[in-house]
């Protein structure tokens, strides 16, 4: 083979991993991610539904401020207006907020609702906030809700 045919193939076998999510993944907002539905649990269930899926994904991580308004209007145009949690916590140090893969949640605009994180009532767990109009909320993390998954970044696109 010669060398600009290998890159090629490599450059068309980039393309269609682009355009493809393993089930029972879904392309939104150029990633990977599982939407509950009906299946409703609190933020440790769901994230253990989320490591049981068919790839071993995980709550999702909304870090990239352009995922925020395709992934809840999926959820409104699909579901209607209606929470989903996240895969963030302040568990461990209240005000201290990390996503589930140890990095760091942003604070402020463009992510969180106005007055948000208020840690009413003691919240520790990430949501989507039908109340905030999809940005982000502390929840109690022992409330049933929706979810959103993704899949492992690695493995985030099949080629077929
Ligand atoms: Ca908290
Ligand atoms: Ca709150």
């Amino acid at each position: 083979m010669t060398r600009i045919a290998c890159v090629l193939m490599v450059a068309v076998a980039g393309l269609s991993a682009a355009s493809a999510c393993h089930s029972p993944y879904k392309r939104v907002g150029g990633g990977c991610f599982y939407f509950s539905g009906n299946i409703k649990r609190n933020w440790f269930g769901a994230r253990d539904y989320c490591k049981s899926l068919e790839q071993g994904g995980s709550l999702a991580i909304v870090d990239d401020c352009s995922l925020m308004r395709p992934l809840w209007n999926h959820i409104l145009f699909t579901y209607g207006k209606s929470s989903h949690w996240l895969g963030a916590s302040d568990m461990h140090h209240e005000g201290s907020w990390t996503w589930v893969d140890g990095s760091p949640v942003a604070m402020g605009m463009p992510f969180w609702s106005f007055n948000e994180p208020n840690n009413d009532g003691q919240e520790h767990c990430l949501e989507f906030w039908s109340a905030g109009n999809g940005y982000f909320n502390d929840g109690q993390c022992s409330r049933v809700e929706s979810f959103i998954c993704q899949a492992p970044r690695s493995k985030n696109s099949w080629s077929r």
